[in-house]
Parts: structure tokens; sequence; C-alpha cells
């Protein structure tokens, strides 16, 4: 019973005594059926099997009806240099090399033998404080572990639930910013239901020395996480993790579970699926099952299980909804379903999936006369259009998609765009002053609103270069100086 873990105040004490006892009533009656009604501390283990563990999105293969066994889980933790986004590096530290750290899945009932590894090229001790463990510091004690070692202790699984682990050695902030957590599924006797399709998700909020977007290795910035003013809110580790071709997928009519965590350190989540709603929420990653629900909150250190059945094709695109971190810092992914239309559910007149919460014709233009000169100038023609693909996919891929084939009446077209092709003058000004009004591109009215793009003249000249040599365009090459001339002429 779960009484043994709670700490309670004595009113409360009695309550549950109360309710122990006539649990117990119950149980006696029902006590028959199956071994199941044990409690999880007296389930008998007697075999051994190693843990598989999965980096995300995946997950490891349900419980089913296994037997509790004697689970080896062997994790090794690694300090090494990865993507942020673009341009942008950042040493992680990791559980199992992938942020977040490796899925670990058990039931109830089983004796986990966890061993730490810590690779002898990493700087730092860490050790391992998993929320599932029923023990002094979730096993932090006694995990700690210097580069060139390894620890090992065992728990066992009381409670069902999905639960959040990290790194718990000082300062444990900046473990945890860097990227140490991870999550560990405790399934209940004979398993979840099933489903068609389950992935991994977790949040985490990054702190780097330079702004967002900014280039190079970006050291970790402590005076801006004790601030909580975070450069990147991402899910899987960094921006792009889960977007493009590494989407997660599903096909209509399958049922999508996605176990949810949210590393922080700092940051709660407002999880949210853009088109979709979920059918059930296991609330906070426990017993309670909530139905029918748009967004879901999960606090740093906390998790949830969502599902829902996928019933129409198109993209669906996972936020958090504090939606500036989802559009400018990071935390957006993308699950593309296939399969038929079902245009009784949804008519289907956008397939990809914009998002323009106030729509294209009342955002505000930005009114700041700031902007940001880009660091680093394109040497080369080769960079122009490096970094210009970059520019785009950050500023411009939303509306005019990736290979700027637009959106059918709402965005025009890039690719093969008799409007651009004509007057390199006239779209240089479109992305520097914004264009509004009616417009006419290759034989098709729009008559929208382009916002002002805030970009330096540098980030102009690549990504318009950018634009001029892809997608069959005429392959104009934009400079600082033309950029300039246009601003002058305002
Ligand atoms: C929020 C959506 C949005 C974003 C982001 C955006 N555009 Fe546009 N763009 C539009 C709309 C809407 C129009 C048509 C405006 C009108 O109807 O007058 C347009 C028109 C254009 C045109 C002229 C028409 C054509 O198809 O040739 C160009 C060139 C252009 N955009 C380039 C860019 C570039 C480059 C970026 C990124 C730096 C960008 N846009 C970002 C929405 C957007
Ligand atoms: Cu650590």
């Amino acid at each position: 019973m779960k009484s043994v873990k709670l700490n309670l105040n004595p009113k409360m004490a009695i309550k549950s005594t109360v309710f122990f006892m006539s649990t117990l009533l119950m149980v006696s009656c029902f006590n028959e059926k199956e071994t199941s009604e044990k409690a999880p501390a007296e389930i008998a283990v007697n075999q051994e099997m190693l843990a598989e563990l999965t980096a995300p999105p995946h997950v490891p293969t349900p419980i089913g009806r296994r037997k509790a066994k004697k689970l080896v889980v062997n994790m090794e933790i690694l300090e090494q240099v990865g993507t942020m986004t673009d341009g942008t590096t950042y040493n992680y530290w990791t559980f199992g090399g992938s942020v977040p750290g490796s899925f670990i899945r058990t039931r109830v009932g089983d004796e986990v033998e966890f061993t730490l590894s810590n690779h002898p090229d990493n700087k730092l001790p860490h050790n391992i404080d998993l929320h599932a463990v029923t023990g002094p510091g979730g096993g932090a004690e006694s995990s700690f572990v210097a580069p060139g070692h390894e620890k090992t202790f065992s728990f066992k699984t009381l409670n069902p639930g999905l639960y959040v682990y990290h790194c718990a050695t000082a300062p444990v902030g900046m473990h945890i910013a860097n990227g140490m957590y991870g999550l560990i599924l405790v399934e209940p006797e004979g398993g979840l239901p099933e489903v068609d399709k389950e992935y991994y998700i977790m949040q985490g909020d990054f702190y780097t020395k330079g702004k967002n977007g900014e280039r190079g290795l970006q050291p970790f910035d402590m005076q801006k996480a004790v601030d909580e003013n975070a450069d990147y809110v991402v899910f899987n580790g960094s921006v792009g993790a889960l977007t493009g071709d590494n989407a997660i997928t599903a096909k209509v009519g399958e049922t999508v579970r996605l176990f949810v965590g949210n590393g922080g350190p700092n940051l709660v989540s407002s999880f949210h699926v853009i088109g979709e709603i979920f059918d059930k929420v296991y609330v906070e990653g426990g017993d309670l099952i909530n139905e029918n629900i748009q967004t879901t909150l999960i606090p740093a250190g906390g998790a949830a299980i969502v599902e829902f059945r996928v019933d129409v094709p198109g993209t669906l695109v996972l936020v958090d909804h504090s939606i500036f971190r989802a559009f400018n810092k990071g935390a957006l992914g993308m699950l593309k379903v296939e399969g038929e239309e079902n245009k009784k559910i949804y008519s289907g007149e956008i397939r990809e999936g914009i998002y323009l919460p106030e729509g294209p014709g009342i955002q505000n233009m930005p009114t700041t006369d700031e902007i940001v000169e880009a660091d680093i100038p394109a040497k080369s023609f080769d960079e122009q259009m490096e970094f210009g693909k970059q520019v785009y996919m950050q500023n411009c891929f939303a509306c005019h998609q990736s290979e700027g084939q637009g959106v059918p009446n709402a965005f025009p077209p890039l690719a093969k765009s008799d409007y651009l092709n004509a007057d390199v003058d006239r779209a240089i000004s479109a992305v520097v002053n914004g264009l509004t009004g009616e417009i006419t591109v290759n034989g098709v009215k729009y008559n929208s609103v382009m916002t002002r793009q805030m970009l330096s003249p540098d980030e102009v000249a690549n990504v318009l270069t950018y634009v001029y040599n892809s997608w069959g365009n005429s392959g104009k090459v934009i400079t600082r100086e033309m950029v300039q001339k246009v601003k002058n002429q305002k």
C-alpha cells in the first residue's frame, strides 16, 4: 500500500490509517483472484534481465504481462559537444549520450540494479537522483561517481508512474541545465494499455553566454540561469530535434502515446499539440486520468503521459504554449500524420499546419529600430548560401515553407516567383520594410501582410541570395551594399 512512502502529518495519518484498514478489508474480499494484489514491496523476483535503454524520441518495448524481475541498468555518463541549433554548439553533459538521457522502462516490483559509469574522458563527478526511487536522495548518495569510476546500487520500484531522473551533483542546477535528465517509466502490473505509437519527449531550458542564435561553441551562463532568463527552450535537447526530418510520425487512425517530461531546470511547460486534443492525460505521470485536454502543465522535474488518436493527415505541432518559447526559443516539434483525409472532421484547405495566433493581418509591425548586426559577414558565395539558409529556416520557413512553395491563399511562393525574380530592389524592400497590399505572384493574387523582418543587412543579403539561388529562381547574388541602398531610399 502506498501509505508506506508518504510523509504524513498526524491528522492525515489517522485518516490514512482508516483508509488503510478499509482497504485491507476490501483487499481481503477481493484478494483471491491474483498475486497482483500483493504490496509492491512483497512482489518476488527470480530472473535477471538486462534493461533495454533507448535514446529519444524512442522508448523501449512495452512491459506487457512480464513478471517482475531483477532488471540490470547500465548507464554511462558522457560529456560531449553537440549541436544546439544551426551554427551553435554546446557542451552537453548526458546520461547515455543523449538529451534527455536514455529512457528506462520498468514495472512495479522490479528490482533495479543500477550501475552508473562516469567515462574517463569526463571532467566532473556526477550522480543520479531517480524520482522513482524510494530512498535517500533517490539514489544520489549511493551513485556519486568520479570520472573513470562506476557505482552500483539497487532499488525496488514500488509506485507505478512516469518519473524524472536527473543529476544531483552540486551545483545541481548547472548539471541539469547542461542536459542531465531523463525519464524512467514504472508500468503497473499487466502493463499500460496497448497503443500504436509511443514516443519520448522532454523539455529543457538552456542558458548560454551568447544570445539565442549566436554562433560558435556557447558556454553555460550561470547568471542567466539564476535569473531564469533562458536563451533556448527546447524539446529533446536542441532546436529542431523533432522537426523536419526528425519529426515523429503516425498514420491516420493510430493511437499515439507521448511520454513527456520536463527537465527544467527552471521553466514549467504548458505542453500543447496544435491541432489535436489529448483524449487522455495521466496527470503528472500518476494514476489520475483526465480526459479531453487541450494543454497540460508539466512542472520542472515532472512528467505527464498524453494519449490521442490521430484522425486526419497533416503536421501536428508540439509546443510549449508559453508561445514565445515555441517560436523564438525552440520549443517546437512536429508529428507528421499520413493517411486519408476525412473532410467531415477537418475540411483541410491548408495542408501543412501553419500557426499564426492573431492571423497574418493583425500581427503588429515591430517598432524598434534596433537591429542586431550579424557577427560574421559571409566571405564567399557558399558561406552566403549556408548562412542564408539558416536565416531562412529561422525567419521565413514558417510562412514560405521549406521549398519556398508557400501556402495556398495565405503566403505567396518564393520558388519560381515572377514577383521576386522581376525586381531585386522590390524583393529587398519586402524583407527590409515589410510588404502589404495586393500583389500578384505567378498569376495568383495575394492581399495580406508580411511584417518587416528584423534582420541585419548581412542577413538580408544572405537570405535573399539563398532564395534567389534555390528552387529554380534567377540565381542573383545580393550584397549588403544593395540592401543598404534600399534601406536608405526609405
Ligand atoms: C509571417 C509570415 C511571413 C514571414 C515570416 C515572411 N513572409 Fe514573405 N510574405 C508574406 C506574405 C503574407 C507576403 C505577401 C504580402 C502581400 O500580400 O502584400 C509575402 C511576400 C514576400 C515576397 C514577395 C512575394 C513573392 O512571393 O515573391 C518576398 C520576396 C518575401 N515575402 C520574402 C520573404 C523572406 C526572404 C522572408 C524571411 C526573411 C519572409 N518573406 C518572411 C509572409 C511572410
Ligand atoms: Cu552531473
